[in-house]
């Protein structure tokens, strides 16, 4: 049985000026993935080099920067079996151009400066970034009346 697992999205500037927020969050309902802490967020600059510590000093570091902090995200905690590995599979490869057709990034983005979206990419990094946008006590571990139709557990 898969074990229940965290993970932290981000709807990027994009997605919200675009008006893709609702759909994109009803992807991730539709999948099944449970949402336990959701807000609007203003990413600065100290959160944005916290968040991307790891493309600090890459090519392509100040325009993400530029692109993250230029207005709000959304910032979703979502909870469920392989939560990191299906929000990813959901998302998309990082350039739109090769994200397979019937994922966020495949459906709605052209360039990999505007891919719509940010998942965590392993456990580790779930729960180092979930305490960069939520307190302990923001992500509540609610009971799903439907989880027997959803997963086996
Ligand atoms: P995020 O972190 O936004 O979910 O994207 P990925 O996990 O799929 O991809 P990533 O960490 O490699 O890249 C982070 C972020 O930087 C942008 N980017 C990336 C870019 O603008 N140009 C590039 O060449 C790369 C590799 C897109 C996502």
């Amino acid at each position: 049985m898969a074990k229940p697992s965290r993970t932290l999205v981000l709807l990027k500037p994009d997605a919200l000026q675009r008006g893709l927020a609702g759909t994109l969050i009803a992807r991730m309902e539709q999948r099944g993935l449970k949402i336990i802490g959701m807000k609007l967020v203003q990413i600065d600059r100290a959160l944005a080099a916290r968040h991307y510590t790891a493309h600090v000093g890459k090519p392509f570091y100040p325009g993400l920067v530029e692109f993250i902090t230029a207005s709000p995200v959304i910032a979703i905690a979502l909870q469920g079996e392989n939560a990191v590995d299906a929000a990813r599979q959901l998302m998309g490869a990082t350039d739109p151009l090769k994200a397979a057709p019937g994922t966020v990034r495949g459906d709605f983005g052209l360039a990999i400066g505007r891919n719509l979206i940010h998942g965590s990419d392993s456990p580790e990094a779930a729960e180092r970034e979930l305490a960069l946008y939520f307190k302990p006590e923001e992500l509540v571990d609610w009971p799903r009346d439907t989880e027997r139709w959803i997963t086996e557990s």
